[in-house]
């Protein structure tokens, strides 16, 4: 039995144990981000981190993680296994150590550096802190060892249970209900950020499993391609056109940093630049997306200049310019990477920042030379971004000017609110005259803006910036907001704090949601990144009885509402159908929708940039395949916007 618990001394090792465990349960947050799905999630990430540390040492070559019945997790890799001998200064299992004290994850003691790391990297001990129990077993090619936990502290010493030819670590843990504040896991939201780890380390495998229903799920991840796979998967996934056939890839090291770049064009207008340094998505960029970025327009424009694609008169092209319809994967791995930013996934080491320019600028003008078709047809792509980048310019302008002769800048259907400071104020953008009339009835005046939309909403998908400009559909929302598009974006402008699209729940709804969302995502996307984009959510049902109300979200909530409100009483029910917002009246509406006391919101969220892109892709291009795929796959696909 393992219940054999030794008494042991308690000494100041036991006190950092206890103390740094206490430490972590009392602020989970501080340690994982958050106790929602994010971090539950998380946990996953920083035992598979240590997995993949042990590939890149290149002991290990294939990591499985499990999702179990009752949401346990099994994470298993055939490297050397966590060294079991009794650490020196601790006089405790090294794999104990790794399992119990705060922030052990590291190289103590180990060689080398630590290579991956999740957005909070702090190691294997916080799992087991924020697990009912954990369960670890190493094989070391002689013996398997084994100890558990429960909620981080050991319930008895390491002990060999087993012999074995073979050698690894196995890891179990059941996330904490005391913590959590759901314990479902998400296939897909694993799959994603697993994925993304094995396009990060070529060959990795990693196969995911879930073993919770009836049939087997299970997916296996292996780039040989490496970053080079990842920009194909998104062209692919994406349904995109890619304007030559082979991805470009870059790569260099200086000491013991190393950068690799892969990118290639298609036929759209939109860029996708995504950087990583050591396998952490690194959101805001920072410095190696910065040396990236500049030394590809330098040698854009060297190139052009050497060849007469611009001619002495004509401007530079832009960064805009040269990156127009560019997917890129910017991956550097380095030791001491310094996180920086609102998130800390921002690159600051400045170092990485020459390293990655002087790859680029070589490696790319190296490549253009030798392959000049190639370079002709991107040259050709970023001259005519360049010229609607001088339409759009023009646009801008003209729009401008007019809004200066016309006496109010705001566009003549907003009814704005009274207040102006934009920590509480809010816009409703709502679809429909009529439902636009009772919102600007039902509001609170002082902080609430109605600004109603009607007709058809251009597709911002299919047109560039200087499409944007003048269309008389999209000017409204841009003037209203105040903060500009694009390059002009300037998110401490905007006139409310929070930006609230109010739309019917059904499929015009959906579309009109799908249409403002992409606007926003392309032309806005600080906007969605800094949280202020909300969908309103109005009620499907109204169950009433005499004076008693009750308001129905959803199917079930109706039926509930009815018990509450009848009973067993055989009566014919009052349930009322809301088919559109235009069918409340004002009091109703802000009781429902707009009350902040009442209401139910979606904050729309940046969860994953490549998701994001990609879902945006898929629903407003014109491929038809991988929408019909999409949508068949997500049959209630605005609801589920992983935005
Ligand atoms: C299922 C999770 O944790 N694998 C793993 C972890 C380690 C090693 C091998 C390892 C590292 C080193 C030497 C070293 C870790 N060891 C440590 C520490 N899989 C999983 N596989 N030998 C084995 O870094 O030098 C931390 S993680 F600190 F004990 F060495």
């Amino acid at each position: 039995m393992e219940q054999n618990n030794q008494t042991q001394k308690y000494d100041e090792n036991d006190i950092q144990v206890l103390e740094g465990l206490e430490a972590v349960r009392k602020r989970p947050g501080m340690y994982i981000g958050s106790t929602g799905p994010r971090g539950l999630h998380h946990l996953v990430y920083e035992i598979v981190d240590n997995a993949i540390d042990e590939a890149l040492a290149g002991y290990c070559d294939l990591i499985t993680i499990e999702i179990l019945k009752d949401n346990f997790i099994r994470v298993t890799d055939n490297g050397r296994g966590i060294p079991v001998g009794i650490h020196p200064k601790m006089g405790i299992p090294a794999v104990t150590v790794v399992y119990t004290i705060l922030h052990a994850g590291g190289k103590f003691g180990g060689s080398g550096y630590k290579v991956s790391g999740g957005l909070h990297g702090v190691g294997a001990s916080v799992v087991n802190a924020l697990s009912t129990w954990l369960e670890v077993r190493v094989s070391d090619g002689q013996h398997i060892h084994y100890q558990k936990f429960e909620r981080g502290k050991p319930v008895a010493d390491l002990k060999v249970i087993g012999d074995t030819d073979k050698t690894g670590t196995e890891v179990i843990f059941a996330p904490d209900p005391e913590i959590f504040e759901e314990l479902e896991y998400d296939y897909e939201t694993l799959l994603a950020r697993l994925r993304e780890q094995a396009f990060l380390n070529a060959g990795v495998r990693i196969v995911l499993r879930d073993l919770r229903g009836e049939e087997l799920v299970e997916n296996n991840l292996c780039y040989e391609g490496g970053i080079r796979s990842f920009v194909e998967y998104i062209h692919k996934r994406k349904g995109l056109e890619v304007l030559h056939p082979q991805v470009i890839y870059l790569s260099g090291a200086k000491g013991t940093t190393t950068a690799e770049i892969a990118m290639q064009y298609n036929e759209s207008y939109n860029e996708l630049v995504m950087s990583f340094a050591n396998d952490i998505h690194t959101g805001e960029g920072g410095t190696h997306e910065q040396g990236f970025k500049a030394a590809l327009t330098r040698v854009f424009n060297e190139y052009a200049r050497r060849h007469n694609f611009l001619r002495e008169n004509d401007k530079n092209l832009t960064g805009e310019d040269v990156r127009e319809g560019l997917t890129a994967i910017v991956s550097v791995k380095m030791e001491n990477a310094q996180f920086e930013g609102q998130t800390k996934a921002k690159l600051g080491n400045t170092d990485v920042r020459t390293l990655v320019d002087s790859i680029v600028y070589e490696k790319l003008g190296t490549f253009f030379e030798e392959n000049p078709a190639i370079a002709k047809m991107i040259f050709e792509k970023s001259l005519n971004a360049a010229r609607a980048r001088e339409a759009a310019r023009k646009a801008r302008e003209l729009t401008r000017r007019k809004s200066v002769l016309e006496s109010s800048q705001l566009p003549g259907k907003l009814a704005d609110c009274s207040d102006r400071d934009n920590t509480y104020t809010e816009i409703y953008i709502v679809e429909g005259d009529s439902a636009g009339g009772s919102a600007k009835q039902g509001r609170d005046r002082r902080f609430q803006a109605i600004l109603p939309l009607w007709g058809k909403m251009l597709n911002v998908e299919k047109a560039r910036v200087d499409k944007v400009y003048g269309n008389d559909k999209l000017m409204p929302v841009i003037t209203a907001l105040g903060c500009g598009i694009g390059q002009d974006f300037d998110v401490s402008k905007i006139r409310y704090g929070k930006v609230i699209i109010m739309a019917d729940a059904d499929v015009d709804g959906s579309h009109i949601r799908t249409l403002l969302l992409t606007f926003f995502f392309r032309f806005m996307r600080p906007l969605i990144e800094e949280g202020h984009v909300y969908l309103a959510q109005p009620p499907l049902y109204k169950v009433a009885r005499s004076k008693k109300i009750r308001y129905a979200y959803s199917d079930q909530e109706r039926d509930e509402a009815v018990k509450e409100l009848y009973g067993a009483d055989d009566v014919k029910k009052d349930i009322q159908r809301y088919k559109g917002l235009g069918e409340m009246d004002p009091e109703q509406l802000w009781e429902t929708t707009m009350n902040p006391e009442s209401r139910i919101m979606k904050k729309v969220e940046m969860e994953d940039a490549v998701r994001a892109d990609e879902i945006f892709t898929i629903l407003m291009g014109d491929k038809v395949g991988p929408r019909k795929e999409f949508i068949e796959a997500n049959a209630k696909y605005v609801e589920n916007l992983d935005i």
